[in-house]
C-alpha cells in the first residue's frame, strides 16, 4: 500500500506492526499528516482499529481514518469503527483503489460529497447486517451438540514418534513445497499458478524466474533459516475440550460448536474440532501440533533492501517468505500425517489438500480464538525451539510463522464456526476460566449480537 502510494506522488510514514494508538496519532499530529491509514492482518487487530479510531475522537483529530489488510471489511468498518467517530473512516479493499482514496479525501472541493457517500453506504452495511443476523437462527448449544459430527469407528493408529521434534528443513528442501497461486495474488495477478505460468505473460514469468533466484540466493546465502517445532501427545475429549497428556503436564485445547440453523438437521451439521479426538475411555488417541517459520533472518535482508530504497526486492523478499513458511507448514504436515499411516500423494495432490487429516490454526474460520495459540506455545515452546514469540494479541513473530493443530482422524474436516450463541458464549468462558466480557473480546463478531 505504501509502494502505491509513493509512486502516485504521497510521502507515507511507514510506523511498521505493533504500533501503539498513542505513537500512531502523535507521529500523524507531528508530521501533519492528511490522514491515518491502518492495517490488519488477523483479528485482534480489528480491536485495535476501533481503539486507535476512538482515541482519535477522544482527542479531537478529525482526520480521515483509512482502513486496510486481510482481516478487515466494509462490513466490519461499517459495522465496529465507522460508529466511533464522526469524521470518515473509509474501507480501501486493495492497495490499487488506494491512490483514488486518498486523492478525493485530500482534495478540499470532494472531501465532503466523498465522505457523505461512505456514510451512506454504512448505514446501509449496518442496515443489511441487523437483517443478516435475524434472518438465521441459531440452534441452542444442547440441540447444536446432538449433531456433532463422529469420530468414526476405526481404531487410531499410535504416530511413529511422540513428544516433541526440533525441525530445520534448508529452503532448498521447502521449495518444490511451495504453492505459487497467492505468491502471484500479491502482484494483484488473480488465477492459479499453473495457468498464469502456462499464459506464457511476460510479467509472469519474470516474477517467478526472480523469486526462483532469490531463492537460490537465500539457500547459498544461509541467512534466511526455516526453523520450526512438532509434537504428539496423547489426548481425549471432553465435551468441547480437548484434554492433553503432555511431558510438563495435562494441558487443555478449547474448541467451538457451530450453532447456525443447518440446512439438513444430520449428525455432523454442528461439529466442534473437538469431535475427532475420541472421548475419555472410548480408545487411544492421539494429536499433533506445530509452529513453522520462514522468517529468522529475514528482517537484516529487509533491513538492507529497505536501505537501498528497493521497494520490488522488499515485496518479494516478504512473498518468498511467506511462502517458504506454508510450504514448511506443507512438508511438515505430510511427514507427520506419514508417521500414523502411509499416503501415496504427488506433492501437488498435497497442495490441493487431497489427503486424510486436517491442520486447522487457531485464527482460522473452525477456531477463531487466537488466544488458543497460547496453548500450543505451553506445549511446543516456539518461543525457544524456533525463535517464534507471541505477541500479547497473539501474533506470531516474525511474521512468516504458521502455527497449526494436527487432526489424524481420517473423518476430521474444515468447516467454518460461523456465529454463536450467548449460551455457548457463557460455557466458553466458564470452560476458560474467563469473564463473559473478555471471551467476548475473543470471539468478537462470531458472538450474534442482540
Ligand atoms: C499470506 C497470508 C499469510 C502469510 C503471511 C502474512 C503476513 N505477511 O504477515 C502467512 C503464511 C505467514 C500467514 C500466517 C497466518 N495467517 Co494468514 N493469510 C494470508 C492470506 C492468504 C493473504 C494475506 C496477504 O498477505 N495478502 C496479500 C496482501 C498484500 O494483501 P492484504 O493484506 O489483504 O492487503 C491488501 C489490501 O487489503 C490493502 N491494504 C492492506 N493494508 C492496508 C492498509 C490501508 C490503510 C489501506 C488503504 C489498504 C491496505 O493493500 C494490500 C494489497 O492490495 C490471508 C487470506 C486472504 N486471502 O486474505 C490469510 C489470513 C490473513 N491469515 C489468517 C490467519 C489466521 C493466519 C495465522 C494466524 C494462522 C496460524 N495460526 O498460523 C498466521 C498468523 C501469522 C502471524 N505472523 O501472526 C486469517 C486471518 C483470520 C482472522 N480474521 O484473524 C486469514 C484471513 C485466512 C483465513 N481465511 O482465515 N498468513
Amino acid at each position: 500500500m505504501s509502494v502505491v502510494l509513493a509512486c502516485n506522488g504521497w510521502r507515507v510514514v511507514d510506523l511498521g506492526v505493533m504500533v501503539s494508538a498513542e505513537r500512531i496519532i502523535d507521529t500523524a499530529l507531528a508530521e501533519k499528516a492528511l490522514m491515518v491509514g491502518l492495517s490488519g492482518l488477523i483479528t485482534p487487530s480489528l480491536d485495535e482499529m476501533v481503539h486507535v479510531a476512538k482515541e482519535l475522537e477522544r482527542r479531537g483529530i478529525a482526520l480521515p481514518l483509512l482502513i486496510g489488510g486481510a482481516t478487515t471489511s466494509p462490513r466490519h468498518t461499517a459495522v465496529k469503527i465507522a460508529p466511533c467517530r464522526e469524521a470518515a473512516v473509509v474501507h480501501v479493499v486493495d492497495a490499487s483503489r488506494t491512490p483514488g482514496v486518498v486523492e478525493q479525501l485530500a482534495s478540499a472541493s470532494a472531501r465532503e460529497a466523498f465522505a457523505a457517500k461512505v456514510r451512506g453506504e454504512q448505514e446501509r452495511d449496518r442496515e443489511r447486517h441487523a437483517a443478516r443476523a435475524n434472518a438465521r437462527p441459531l440452534l441452542s448449544l444442547a440441540e447444536a451438540r446432538a449433531l456433532a459430527a463422529d469420530c468414526g469407528a476405526a481404531r487410531s493408529e499410535a504416530p511413529a514418534w511422540n513428544g516433541v521434534r526440533i525441525v530445520r528443513p534448508t529452503v532448498r528442501e521447502l521449495t518444490p513445497w511451495i504453492d505459487w497461486t497467492p505468491f502471484f495474488h500479491v502482484w494483484e495477478l488473480r488465477g492459479t499458478a499453473e495457468k498464469l505460468l502456462a499464459s506464457g505473460d511476460k510479467r509472469v514469468l519474470e516474477l517467478h524466474a526472480d523469486a526462483l533466484s532469490l531463492l537460490a540466493e537465500l539457500e547459498i546465502g544461509g541467512v534466511l533459516t526455516p526453523r520450526g517445532v512438532a509434537g504428539f501427545w496423547r489426548a481425549a475429549r471432553h465435551g468441547e475440550d480437548i484434554h492433553i497428556q503432555a511431558a510438563q503436564g495435562a494441558k487443555v485445547l478449547h474448541t467451538l460448536r457451530r450453532q447456525e440453523l443447518p440446512r439438513e438437521q444430520k449428525a455432523g451439521a454442528c461439529p466442534a474440532l473437538a469431535d475427532w479426538i475420541r472421548e475419555e475411555g472410548s480408545g487411544e488417541d492421539w494429536l499433533g501440533a506445530f509452529a513453522v517459520s520462514a522468517g529468522d533472518g529475514l528482517e537484516w535482508l529487509l533491513a538492507a533492501a529497505r536501505r537501498d530504497h528497493d521497494d520490488y526486492r522488499v515485496i518479494m523478499l516478504e512473498a518468498v517468505a511467506d511462502r517458504l513458511a506454508e510450504a514448511f507448514a506443507e512438508k511438515l504436515h505430510s511427514e507427520m500425517r506419514r508417521a500414523v499411516r502411509p499416503e501415496e500423494l504427488s506433492i501437488g495432490a498435497q497442495i490441493a489438500e487431497e489427503y486424510q487429516g486436517i491442520r486447522p490454526a487457531p485464527g482460522y474460520p473452525a477456531q477463531p480464538d487466537h488466544s488458543e495459540k497460547q496453548v500450543l506455545w505451553e506445549l511446543l515452546d516456539p518461543t525457544g525451539n524456533a525463535g517464534i514469540r507471541l505477541t500479547e494479541n497473539w501474533a506470531m513473530l516474525p511474521a512468516a510463522s504458521v502455527s497449526a493443530i494436527v487432526f489424524l482422524n481420517p473423518a476430521a474436516r474444515y468447516f467454518a464456526l460461523g456465529e454463536i450463541g450467548e449460551d455457548q458464549l457463557v460455557d466458553y468462558a466458564g470452560r476458560k476460566g474467563l469473564t463473559l466480557e473478555a471471551a467476548r473480546k475473543l470471539l468478537g463478531s462470531h458472538v450474534r449480537s442482540g
